[in-house]
């Protein structure tokens, strides 16, 4: 095999974000951009000799051109066979699922989770270890930095490989296979959940409408939700995978899956609803005219947790990031099981889940999972709630409001505001920091300030330490009110206002989260000047 070695210069701007590297696609395009980033990362593994290389993305504009490119420099950089889905698809947990369980020494994932997909949109790409999971800081940061000082890259002449059928192909040594994308993961959900149960509850009479949002998760819910579970056609919506997501913003929330949304809460309203996001790692659960927060959505399936086949023998423990309500530690102390507070991003639960000390973990924004992958995974999410469902008999809305009858309910939101000038957006971090000595005893109508920090976490496992991780303001009552900057966005800031209350009061939890939180939303205000810093009176995006 002839190996090319091209010259290059760095560029300065390729700090992986939250999850992975995310830009436009033309800056992605520029000569030499791309391959600048993999041979960065392939600069940081000591490859072994014969390597495997999982590989996939979203489906998304440029994922095809990228994946060539990148089977060229996997062989050129020693690994010896590349295990990539067909078409270039795989959703984000099922590459998760063949990392671990054809035991590739690492993959790459090729996408912008629930960003925009076209030409002018944008791409993304994260490295995952042999765990399956996001490589954790300390590798993010080698990579970083030898993208800053890359001067050269290696390529393969190899010939175009034909992604669309299976089979194997061996080039000079070298080996690529293209695997069904969907059929391992979908063995893997059978095994966890139970589908005989879910198929007579639908059989019943009960119905569901899934929105693939016209990304990844579209093959994958044919196949489970359709082919093995014999969900009707109808119910699923949006399911052709399309290079720019139908001209959509694949992002599951109540703004953006807004063809769910008319449905869930439209005339002939199914009993569950559920969306996913671009790469199929998110999930937005919706009863009849009922939206469940992804936060209550944790809690409550780590409480039920034992109606589930795969979880019968219990939990060894929960985690969640640290914005994401509270709700999951009531469960927690209530089960007697250990629950971890960790910073936004999922390669922090990776470790956790290796030390056997967590089985469940979540996050604030549309993502739940367990230890079956090191990934948040949507379309589990999604048969957790449908195996509830049918093992309980009851809807969405009564199992929720049941739960907030036994454990209190942790009123949530999340406030986005896009597209805010990055001085604006430091500025808003800058004056709540300047009152740290000063807000801690301060009272803004019924809410008195406890404690004001920026969120450090020390890694229980490898005792590694990640700072300025989010600006914490908690209440003597318990609220509090957490901002920080998005790590995905690739225009300007995105800061996110983070607003919590808890209230056992049933009648408080009959209340909108909005009106309940009314007051606190006055207070943030008050305290991080949001509105006078950056001319902002409304958030973009509410969740
Ligand atoms: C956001 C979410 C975070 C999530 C991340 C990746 O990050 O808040 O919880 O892990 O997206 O999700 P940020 O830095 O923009 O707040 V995904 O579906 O892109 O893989
Ligand atoms: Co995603």
């Amino acid at each position: 095999m002839s190996i090319q070695t091209v010259a290059t210069q760095a560029f300065s701007d390729q700090k992986p974000g939250t999850s992975g590297l995310r830009k436009k696609v033309r800056v992605f395009q520029q000569p030499h951009y791309l391959q600048n980033f993999v041979q960065s990362i392939f600069d940081t593994l000591e490859i072994p000799a014969n390597a495997t290389l999982t590989l996939g993305g979203d489906g998304r504009y440029f994922n095809k051109e990228a994946i060539q490119v990148i089977i060229k420099m996997a062989a050129a950089n020693g690994f010896g066979k590349v295990l990539v889905g067909q078409h270039g698809i795989l959703s984000t947990p099922a590459a998760s699922h063949l990392i671990r369980k054809y035991q590739t020494f690492g993959g790459i994932i090729l996408s912008a989770s629930h960003n925009p997909g076209g030409p002018d949109d944008d791409f993304g790409i994260k490295y995952n270890t042999s765990n399956g999971g996001p490589a954790p800081e300390k590798i993010t940061d080698a990579i970083f930095a030898n993208s800053k000082q890359i001067s050269q890259y290696k390529l393969a002449d190899l010939p175009e490989v034909d992604l669309s059928s299976i089979g194997v192909t061996t080039l000079d040594g070298f080996v690529v296979e293209v695997i069904d994308a969907v059929s391992d993961y979908a063995e893997l959900m059978e095994s966890m959940f139970d589908f005989a149960a879910i198929k007579r509850w639908l059989a019943a009479g009960h119905r569901l409408t899934f929105d693939a949002m016209h990304a990844v998760t579209g093959p994958y819910a044919k196949e489970i939700l359709g082919n093995r579970l014999g969900a009707s056609a109808d119910s699923l919506m949006n399911c052709e995978v399309s290079e720019n997501f139908g001209g959509g913003h694949p992002d599951p929330n109540l703004t953006y899956a807004e063809d769910l949304v008319k449905v869930a809460y439209g005339a002939q309203a199914p009993d569950f609803a559920a969306a996913s996001d671009g790469d199929g790692d998110r999930n937005m659960i919706l009863g009849n005219h009922f939206f469940v927060t992804p936060s209550d959505s944790l809690a409550l399936i780590a409480a039920n947790a034992k109606l589930i086949p795969a979880y019968a023998q219990g939990l060894s423990g929960v985690a969640r990031s640290m914005p994401t309500s509270g709700a999951v530690d009531r469960v927690a102390a209530k089960l007697g099981i250990a629950c971890y507070e960790t910073p936004t991003g999922w390669k922090f639960f990776g470790n956790l889940m290796d030390a056997g000390r967590v089985t469940l973990c979540g996050e604030e924004s549309f993502g739940t999972g367990s230890d079956h992958v090191r990934e948040k995974d949507g379309l589990w999410a999604v048969l957790c709630w449908l195996n509830l469902l049918a093992a309980t008999g009851e809807s969405v809305e009564s199992l929720v409001r049941k739960h907030w009858q036994t454990y209190g309910r942790n009123v949530y939101s999340r406030h986005d505001y896009e597209g805010v000038p990055t001085e604006q957006a430091n500025a808003v971090m800058a004056h709540i920091k300047a009152q740290f000595a000063s807000l801690p005893g301060q009272v803004f109508g019924s809410y008195t300030v406890n404690t004001v920090d920026d969120f450090s976490y020390t890694d229980p496992v490898d005792g590694s330490v990640s700072t300025g991780q989010g600006l914490r303001i908690l209440f003597a009552c318990g609220s509090r009110v957490v901002i920080r900057l998005s790590g995905t966005g690739t225009e300007g800031a995105t800061i996110r206002v983070y607003l919590e209350a808890f209230t056992q009061d049933p009648a408080q939890q009959q209340l909108d989260a909005q009106e309940a939180l009314a007051e606190l939303i006055t207070v943030s205000h008050q305290i991080s000047q949001l509105p006078q810093l950056t001319g902002r009176q409304q958030p973009t995006v509410i969740t």
